[in-house]
């Protein structure tokens, strides 16, 4: 696989296509990084940027993995304490996961954003962001119904942690595109470089396909799910016999969350993916690629309950190493 298409595949965008191309160029020693608000338990959203940041190792790339714990603090978690005792054990579930414990680095944001530098530059990006702005780039992240001062703060930080990380690429969920726009319109007018990003998507509702699937609200996928929660929550899911679902009675558009749950999670990971089936039915099904199992659901040659059974199997085959960490 060419760099860039290693580097790209399965994400929404890169900012800019161009920026990407020429980190592609050249990737040995380039450095990424993705931050997360510590939460102790890794869910499937926190699973999608890390699969980016194996591809991103792949190619050449050192990763950062920043353990947000000031920034969860400022957007309400908990208090300062909590927060850390969390982030260890969520860092232990990203090893179970399959990031490379060599390429691999873990930062608190503790460690220098009260740094009296750091201060000083956050001010002047305080200066310079208007608090519509800031809140704004926060509508997709804040936790709680009012906007806190704090959390007009938190973009900021993020833009100058991608400064003091020295940081390439900085690689996020969609949920963070506002953050990152904001941090490249900013840090040019305090003499820094707008950083290059790359963004992961999000995946649909698991029961409705509408709108996006949440840790804090409706159905989500974690390591702390035993396989027979995986299993309940993948058949419940929706997943008509179509890569292209109609909208619903609403008019909301609708995805397919089991499609994008293979093609995002499981074929990044596995080079083929069988789905098991009584040979009155047809007998196994067997996968190379993601587009030609939509392409059979979509047809009609894979049942729909077929597809999720075998959902359910390679979901917890990737979630088991890491549900083995929590008990221990
Ligand atoms: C991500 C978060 C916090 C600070 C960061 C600094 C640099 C790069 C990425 C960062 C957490 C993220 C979240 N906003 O929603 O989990």
């Amino acid at each position: 696989m060419d760099v860039y298409e290693q580097i790209t595949r399965n994400a929404t965008e890169v900012v800019t296509e161009a920026e990407g191309r020429e980190l592609a160029d050249d990737p040995e020693g380039k450095r990424a990084y993705v931050g997360y608000e510590p939460s102790g338990v890794l869910h499937i959203g926190h699973m999608l940027t890390a699969t980016k940041l194996m591809d991103l190792q792949d190619a050449g790339f050192e990763v950062t993995v920043l353990l947000a714990d000031v920034h969860a603090y400022l957007n309400g978690k908990g208090t300062f304490e909590e927060i850390r005792e969390t982030a260890e054990r969520m860092k232990e579930q990203f090893l179970a996961y399959g990031l490379d414990e060599e390429q691999t680095e873990f930062l608190y944001g503790s460690e220098f954003e009260f740094d009296r530098e750091y201060a000083l530059d956050l001010h002047a990006l305080e200066l310079e962001t208007s608090i519509s702005r800031a809140e704004r780039a926060m509508s997709e992240i804040k936790s709680g119904d009012t906007v806190t001062v704090s959390q007009a703060v938190y973009p900021l930080m993020q833009a100058l942690d991608i400064v003091y990380l020295d940081v390439d690429l900085a690689v996020g969920g969609m949920e963070q595109r506002k953050v990152h726009m904001l941090a490249r319109d900013t840090l040019p007018k305090i003499g820094e470089e707008a950083p290059t990003c790359l963004h992961t998507p999000l995946i649909a509702d698991l029961q409705s396909g509408v709108g996006k699937m949440s840790s804090s609200e409706g159905v989500s996928i974690s390591m702390e799910d035993s396989p027979e929660d995986i299993e309940e929550k993948v058949n419940a899911a929706f997943c008509p016999p179509s890569r292209d679902p109609e909208p619903d009675e609403d008019g909301n558009e609708r995805e397919n969350p089991v499609l994008q749950i293979f093609e995002y999670h499981v074929f990044p990971r596995f080079d083929t993916v069988v789905v098991e089936r009584p040979d009155e039915y047809g007998g196994d099904l067997e996968y190379e690629d993601y587009e030609s199992l939509a392409a059979d659901l979509d047809g009609g040659e894979l049942h729909p309950a077929d597809a999720k059974s075998a959902l359910a199997t390679y979901l917890d085959e990737l979630i088991a190493p890491g549900r083995e960490k929590l008990q221990a």
